[in-house]
């Protein structure tokens, strides 16, 4: 017998469930013939405890849907905190359980054609039950001998394995990169490929860096990916990292790709690893994408990464670079870094957990760099440009700078071409990117071409 419409409790108020839930909203499409109620009605028990209990017989640990709107597909689901998983000893939630409870079993239910997950919202003691982030973007700020607060865009770079380079290559360009910005990343794939064997690697690179350091009189970054199947080997990894930047241990961060390795990766990493953490994302799209009508979205994503403990989160370049996003994802950098932010559904208090730094990357450079930044309103966030640093006409010495200018304009809310007239890196930008240039700055030509 189906007596799953028990679970639809649409007189429930949201402020009466939020203390004692976890509030999940959805857009929801029942399959070709079935009707949108009773559909909800069968999520909610499908998300809970199914049909297997007696009619009649309520629980506490009911799973409800409290409002279900056939006209906008909007599900909203409250899952009592007693259905959590929390660690034995640890007493910490978990993103797996968390998951499968909110995206398990019901992504695949024959009633529904599509359900995605766009928000959710936690009570404060789940939410400290959570790591968070041990570190923040101010420890980067720091050690590059800026003020903690609010210092603005760290410049940095990601390496692309792909290029092949052996490690004096990548150490080569890395410190052609240090030399005019602040932060190299491991592109995602990067590990211990037979081109770039990791031990050596770690030795060049950490030469690489403390040269720029000295050089250059200020603090350089290297973020290491450690993105790996077995724990083991991603400590392996590690702790050759640890021991090449031993001399500068505040130059190290990690990186680990909270989708593909998953929330076991990166729980491990921030548990066991000193310093800054960052999550990558490849690999999200396959679920989160804006085409894609099942999963979660970028925003659930970020939002986990938080949890979970990164101190940087890939949170995309939101319509201004080449990956999938839009202006409207601004909420995603806003909810990772505030204390108390708005997403498409719920208000969500992080109530004093350390707040992640945005990392920007894919498809940016200096030329679209400032409307990136009108849009999101402030630059304390970590670039990591890949072709907008190494793609520069003049090298990523010039690519770096021309990054860092594009940030002062900005800032001085100057005009781009009057201010490429100042600054050499910013100008020979336009020249090193022509089709953006002349989609921003028609004109840029006759402008800024030698007399
Ligand atoms: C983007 C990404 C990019 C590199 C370099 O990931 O990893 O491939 O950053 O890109 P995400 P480019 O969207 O998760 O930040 O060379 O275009 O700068």
């Amino acid at each position: 017998m189906d007596h799953a419409d028990r679970f639809l409790r649409l007189s429930l108020s949201e402020p009466d469930l939020a203390a004692s839930h976890v509030l999940a909203a959805y857009h929801l499409t029942p399959s070709e013939g079935q009707d949108f109620l009773t559909t909800v009605a069968q999520f909610a028990a499908e998300s809970g405890r199914g049909t297997q209990v007696p009619l009649g017989n309520d629980s506490p640990l009911d799973v409800v849907a409290y409002e279900a709107n056939p006209a906008s597909g909007l599900v909203k689901l409250a899952f009592p905190l007693t259905l959590f998983d929390f660690g034995i000893e640890s007493c910490k939630a978990s993103v797996s359980a968390f998951l499968n409870l909110l995206v398990g079993n019901t992504q695949g239910m024959g009633e529904i054609a599509a359900v995605k997950l766009h928000d959710f919202h936690l009570p404060e003691g789940f939410v400290k039950a959570f790591d968070g982030p041990a570190t923040t973007i101010a420890s980067h700020w720091q050690h590059l001998g800026r003020d903690e607060t609010a210092s603005g865009m760290i410049v940095g770079a990601i390496l692309k394995p792909k290029l092949g380079l052996g490690p004096a290559g990548l150490a080569d360009a890395a410190y052609r990169f240090w030399l005019g910005g602040d932060l190299v990343e491991n592109d995602q794939p990067q590990g211990h490929q037979s081109f770039a064997p990791l031990p050596e690697t770690l030795t060049h690179m950490a030469e690489a860096l403390m040269r720029a350091q000295d050089e250059s009189g200020s603090g350089k970054i290297f973020s290491m990916n450690i993105t790996c199947d077995d724990p083991a080997e991603m400590d392996m990894r590690a702790e050759l990292a640890l021991a090449a930047f031993a001399k500068t241990p505040e130059s190290l961060a990690f990186h680990v790709d909270a989708y593909l390795a998953g929330p076991m990766a990166l729980t491990h990493a921030r548990r066991t690893l000193p310093g800054f953490l960052s999550a990558h994302r490849a690999g999200h799209a396959a679920i989160t994408s804006q085409r894609s009508n099942r999963g979660y979205s970028a925003f659930v994503l970020m939002k986990l990464n938080r949890l979970m403990g990164a101190s940087g989160i890939h949170t995309g370049t939101m319509g201004f670079g080449r990956m999938e996003g839009d202006e409207a994802d601004r909420p995603i950098a806003c909810m990772i870094a505030q204390n108390v932010a708005q997403g498409p559904y719920f208000e969500q208090n992080w109530h004093g957990m350390k707040r992640s730094a945005a990392i920007v990357s894919g498809g940016i450079n200096a030329l679209r760099l400032p409307s990136f930044l009108q849009n999101l309103g402030h630059s304390n966030f970590i670039l990591a440009a890949g072709g907008g640093a190494f793609g520069h006409i003049d090298g990523p010495t010039a690519g770096a700078l021309s990054l860092r200018q594009a940030e002062a304009c900005w800032l001085q809310r100057a005009d781009p071409i009057a201010f490429a007239a100042e600054h050499p890196e910013f100008a020979r930008a336009f020249l090193s990117f022509e089709a953006d240039a002349d989609i921003i700055h028609p004109g840029w030509r006759a402008a800024l071409s030698p007399a």
